[in-house]
């Protein structure tokens, strides 16, 4: 049976099974069942997937940019890259704020749910940000797994590779060679995503089961209808563009059910990659640049959920919806969709930056915190999608084949 059909398999077999716990085992059966098999099976997994992250990013960005004619095409590929990000950011931030603003989903939940508020998190000011995607040193970049200053330390590298010239030979040699290593590496985990994809899902559904999403439904749905109002949005700019949609899903549909399984998009990478060289025929040096920029950067999902979640606990509160709110929301949460982290959890986390910027009450975070873990897997699909479809439609406007 082929990967993606072994890892489409284990999410049914997942949400399955953790509906049947959930209905058929005691509360702290349930809880033995999860803190001592699917949780750490699905740990190791995710684990492992992450492990193989940063060298591959370090090393496919070194072999793409020794081999790219100049780094002025890495520049080209920035800024087309760049803009066609931003510009669908703003697609999905209509479709999410559009959708909680018509579903009205605050209407409908009672205030009584509500916990205590989180912490607010500091956005880091644009300034203090780009400074931070500076490395003090290749090692910091690498050990902290922070994809932007490991795409930073290795342009750098990759540059200067390329004007040392013959003494960087066998610098790049040792890289390409480490690189198939890698490559092995993953093709050797991936063969345990199936067991991990059921592990994962099927931990989020028996611990929560379903009672708290019937209660939040129309945030749930409304959520996730936005998420696949956008993906349709991307069938359409592909189809426009030549990139071939039904290829193109085809081809990288077992990443975005092991996205959707692990919740993690840079997880997801290593497949991405693969999928997109493998069988879409993604030129190496545009995939192997513009999918870790893309896993580093673009996160329609995380969009989607700012834009909807804000209007949402606006309803909620009685809050206002005034222009000046909305244009808040708006730019915040565009600016946060560019540095939510691609783990589990992240786009939670930076709702309280949102929320603080809008002044919207923190509290309607815990209230949504519960379904947040289903929402995640859709979420992390479509920014495994939105990575995705922007690298094909570079390709086409690089008239690449
Ligand atoms: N789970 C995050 C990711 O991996 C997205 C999110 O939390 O919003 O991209």
């Amino acid at each position: 049976m082929k990967l993606s059909t072994q890892i489409f398999v284990a999410l049914i077999t997942g949400i399955i099974a953790g509906f049947i716990i959930n209905l058929t085992m005691a509360t702290d059966s349930v809880a033995w069942l999860d803190q001592n098999v699917l949780t750490p099976v699905g740990q190791v997994f995710l684990r492992l997937i992450q492990f193989v992250v940063v060298p591959i990013v370090f090393t496919s960005l070194i072999i793409g940019l020794t081999s790219v004619k100049s780094s002025a095409q890495m520049a080209r590929y920035s800024a087309k890259l760049v803009s066609l990000y931003v510009a669908t950011a703003i697609v999905a931030l209509f479709i999410g704020m559009g959708m909680s603003a018509i579903l009205q989903p605050g209407e409908t939940v009672s205030l009584a749910g509500i916990g205590s508020a989180p912490e607010a998190t500091e956005s880091p000011s644009l300034i203090n940000w780009l400074v931070s995607l500076v490395p003090i040193n290749p090692f910091e970049a690498l050990s902290t797994a922070n994809l932007l200053q490991i795409i930073f330390a290795a342009l750098l590298i990759g540059i200067a590779s390329n004007l040392v010239g013959d003494q960087s030979k066998p610098f790049v040699s040792f890289i390409q060679s480490l690189h198939s290593i890698i490559e092995k590496i993953i093709s050797i985990v991936l063969r345990a995503a199936p067991i991990g994809i059921f592990a994962l899902i099927a931990s989020v559904i028996a611990t929560q089961g379903l009672d708290l999403v019937a209660q939040l439904a129309l945030y749930v749905i409304g959520l996730i209808a936005a998420i696949f109002v956008m993906i349709g949005f991307y069938y359409l700019a592909l189809l426009v563009f030549g990139a071939k949609p039904n290829h193109f899903f085809r081809s990288f549909s077992p990443a975005f059910f092991l996205a959707f399984g692990t919740a993690s998009s840079n997880a997801t990478l290593p497949l991405s990659m693969e999928n997109a060289e493998k069988r879409y025929g993604m030129p190496k040096d545009l995939a192997s640049f513009s999918i870790p920029f893309g896993t580093a950067l673009k996160r329609d999902g995380a969009a989607i959920l700012q834009g909807f979640n804000a209007l949402f606990v606006a309803q909620l509160f009685g809050v206002d919806i005034t222009l000046s709110l909305i244009v808040t929301v708006f730019v915040s949460a565009l600016i946060v969709s560019f540095s939510t982290a691609g783990v589990p959890g992240a786009g939670i986390i930076m709702m309280t930056t949102v929320l603080g910027a809008a002044g919207l009450p923190l509290e309607g975070i815990a209230l949504v915190a519960g379904v947040d873990r289903l929402s995640d897997g859709f979420r992390t699909a479509l920014n495994v999608v939105g990575n995705t479809s922007n690298a094909a439609l570079l390709q086409r406007w690089e008239k690449r084949q």
